[in-house]
């Protein structure tokens, strides 16, 4: 099902050069004995047309991916961050909600660099920059961007199959809102819909799930960690245990649409382990990523030792 997905969707442009740029990265960071996680991040676009002026969208704004990459890089990981194109981006998504302009003047005394960043923005720039500029320093960021459902299980394919080097050491956090539905290439018009034509009725077809090639024969020994989103709690528990069964792989981070940001469960197998955040906490600006991050590199830690007792 995902080999015949994959071979009669387009595959995005530069998919080899991706391909090369994703196998260094990886060969960079094995020599030095980093561990390396995928971080998919933001939502999938199905488009209703071949030459697409319209397409079916969710909600997600990457902002999870996003806040969960630079926690993964302060925990020592190198990142390949796979994001949809204008989603939330480490280090500038802190200053998505500001007038980029706002934080900056011209200081007429200095005609060479007339440039300024505002006082009361100095203390959060610095910071934010300093962040930055020691990870491009060490060069422990990838970007790799897509914006549809098809360019999106391309390129988790050509990541997931870059990592297998790495064995135990490679980690994949599959936080991105994959669509569930599409419309194969065979069924969608070439041109824009007339609405001429009258009320549209869409049929969309199952998207297979690429968990299952994914830890069966993309990379087989790595920590695998997806997750499971619903709007009902009933069911939460249930459905990551479920996944868990059907995929073989070793986590599911399981969140509600409305309290994503409070709270989240970890359900192994074995354990379901709730994390949560204080309100107090959370106006402290603190994120619950910093704690599942914490926690999932862990519990990384302990399966990477595995491989070092036999
Ligand atoms: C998530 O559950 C993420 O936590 C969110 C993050 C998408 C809710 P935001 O990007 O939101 O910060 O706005 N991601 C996975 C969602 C998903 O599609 N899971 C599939 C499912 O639940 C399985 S992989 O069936």
């Amino acid at each position: 099902m995902a080999a015949k997905f994959l071979s009669e969707n387009s595959t995005p442009e530069r998919l080899g050069e991706k391909r090369s740029e994703v196998l260094d990265f990886v060969e960079r960071h094995k020599r030095v004995g980093r561990r390396v996680v995928l971080v998919t991040s933001g939502g999938t676009t199905v488009p209703l047309e071949s030459k697409t002026v319209r397409f079916i969208d969710n909600f997600s704004v990457g902002s999870r991916g996003a806040a969960s990459t630079e926690y993964f890089l302060k925990e020592g990981y190198a990142v390949i961050f796979l994001h949809r194109n204008r989603s939330l981006k480490p280090f500038l998504r802190h200053l998505s909600s500001s007038n980029f302009l706002d934080l900056l003047q011209l200081d007429a005394e200095s005609p060479t660099s007339p440039v300024k960043v505002r006082p009361e923005h100095q203390e959060r720039l610095t910071s934010i920059l300093r962040d930055y500029e020691r990870v491009r320093g060490e060069g422990t960021l990838l970007g790799v961007e897509f914006q549809s459902l098809s360019e999106y299980l391309h390129l988790l394919q050509v990541c997931a199959t870059c990592l297998q080097t790495l064995g135990r050491s490679a980690m994949l956090y599959l936080a991105a809102a994959v669509a569930d539905f599409y419309i194969p290439p065979d069924q969608m018009p070439e041109h824009k819909i007339q609405s001429s034509e009258g009320p549209l009725n869409l049929s969309l077809q199952l998207v297979p799930k690429m968990l299952e090639p994914l830890v069966k024969e993309w990379v087989p020994k790595a920590f695998v960690v997806s997750f499971k989103l619903e709007t009902n709690k009933d069911i939460l528990v249930s459905k990551s245990l479920q996944a868990l069964d059907k995929y073989q792989h070793q986590l599911v981070v399981a969140n509600l649409l409305e309290t994503r940001k409070k709270e989240v469960k970890l359900v192994t197998k074995e354990s379901c382990v709730d994390i949560t955040m204080t309100t107090s906490e959370l106006s402290n600006g603190q994120e619950i990523e910093q704690k599942i991050v914490k926690e999932l590199s862990a519990l990384h830690s302990d399966f990477c030792s595995v491989d070092k007792q036999t």
